[in-house]
């Protein structure tokens, strides 16, 4: 159940108790995984995965370049940037007007890509970082694979390896995204000087959002964060009431795309979510946003297709999503657009 309350100022329906989020445990019978994953997807567009086999010192790797990278000079960041739309960005998300209190990298996963752009920023040690990241990639992009097969059986596909080669393909459009969300309260030197109570509520709310309300265009996003808490899902039974959900980096968390929802022709979630920064501490993030290829299609599969269930979507191809994707605004519901009546 979902713990819900009033809040006297705001009329605003917030949540105050933490909901249960499906947790899967990869360590757990092939039978009961399979069902467990798919009964998230459907209800929540989201789960907790534990058990997941990457090694530590691959997670490790990430998070330590992270931190190093988060803590150069602005000017050494900003080499790699502005994002174009990959690269080094802060604050700006996309190119139509949203913002966002972050810093971030975001690479196209391909070794040549990261490579490339590590250069930009540093001369003297580029192989440290992008290996470092490319394992990781290599190790999180195995781990969808893992999970596209998983979900295939789970749903009872023919070909479970053609749903899985979407991902593993040599050209994939799959990304994977670094996050830095700086404290919100005693952001800088200069601010550390003011006095945060001079803030307005209404400011520190606006402050409070790291990434604001979206959904995942991809087919699946797999998230690791440090200990601070930040993420939370809209409710599907209410969308007034975001769900916390409780950081733990020692797990992945899963989270069902735009390309999902529409090849299961509405059966998954595309569950929408956002980033709230901390107070006081640091949020850091990575997430690996499991993308097919530019000219691969994306349909509702015939078996997801029945007389109660007709077809929702109409076929697109990712290049198609991609176009318009990038012209409209974070919060926009992309998806409907590719609605048949
Ligand atoms: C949301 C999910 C991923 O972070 C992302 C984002 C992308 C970007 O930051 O460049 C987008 C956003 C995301 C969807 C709409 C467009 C594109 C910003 C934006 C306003 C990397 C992605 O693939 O789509």
């Amino acid at each position: 159940m979902v713990g819900l309350a009033l809040m006297p100022e705001s009329r605003e329906r917030v949540v105050v108790q933490q909901q249960d989020l499906p947790v899967i445990d990869l360590s757990w019978r092939k039978e009961r995984v399979r069902r467990l994953i798919v009964r998230a997807c459907e209800e929540f567009g989201f789960f907790k995965l534990i058990n997941h086999g990457v090694q530590k010192k691959v997670i490790d790797g990430i998070d330590r370049e992270a931190r190093e990278f988060f803590s150069l000079p602005a000017s050494e960041k900003q080499k790699a940037g502005p994002p174009n739309p990959l690269g080094y960005g802060s604050k700006k998300i996309g190119n139509n007007g949203d913002t966002g209190e972050l810093e971030y990298l975001l690479f196209h996963t391909n070794p040549s890509s990261i490579s490339q752009r590590v250069r930009m920023i540093s001369e003297e040690d580029p192989l440290s970082f992008s290996s470092v990241v490319n394992e990781y990639v290599e190790a999180v992009r195995e781990l969808a694979c893992e999970l596209m097969e998983i979900i295939g059986e789970g749903l009872g596909l023919e070909n479970t390896s053609a749903f899985s080669r979407l991902i593993r393909d040599d050209e994939s459009d799959s990304l994977v995204r670094l996050n830095h969300y700086p404290p919100y309260l005693r952001r800088s030197a200069e601010e550390e000087e003011a006095d945060d109570s001079t803030k307005t509520k209404e400011e520190i709310k606006n402050l409070r959002v790291g990434f604001g309300e979206h959904t995942d265009p991809q087919i699946l996003t797999i998230l690791r964060s440090n200990d601070v808490e930040g993420l939370q899902l809209q409710s599907p039974l209410d969308g007034r009431v975001w769900i916390p959900v409780k950081s733990d980096p020692s797990a992945f968390f899963v989270n069902v795309g735009d390309a999902l929802q529409a090849m299961t022709n509405g059966r998954f979630l595309s569950v929408r979510h956002r980033a709230m920064a901390n107070a006081k501490r640091s949020r850091l993030s990575t997430m690996f946003f499991a993308a097919p290829s530019l000219q691969t299609c994306i349909y509702p599969l015939p078996e997801m297709i029945t007389a109660e269930n007709p077809q929702r979507y109409r076929p697109y191809t990712w290049a198609e999503f991609k176009k318009i994707m990038y012209s409209l605004r974070l919060a926009s519901n992309r998806l409907e657009l590719f609605h048949v009546d």
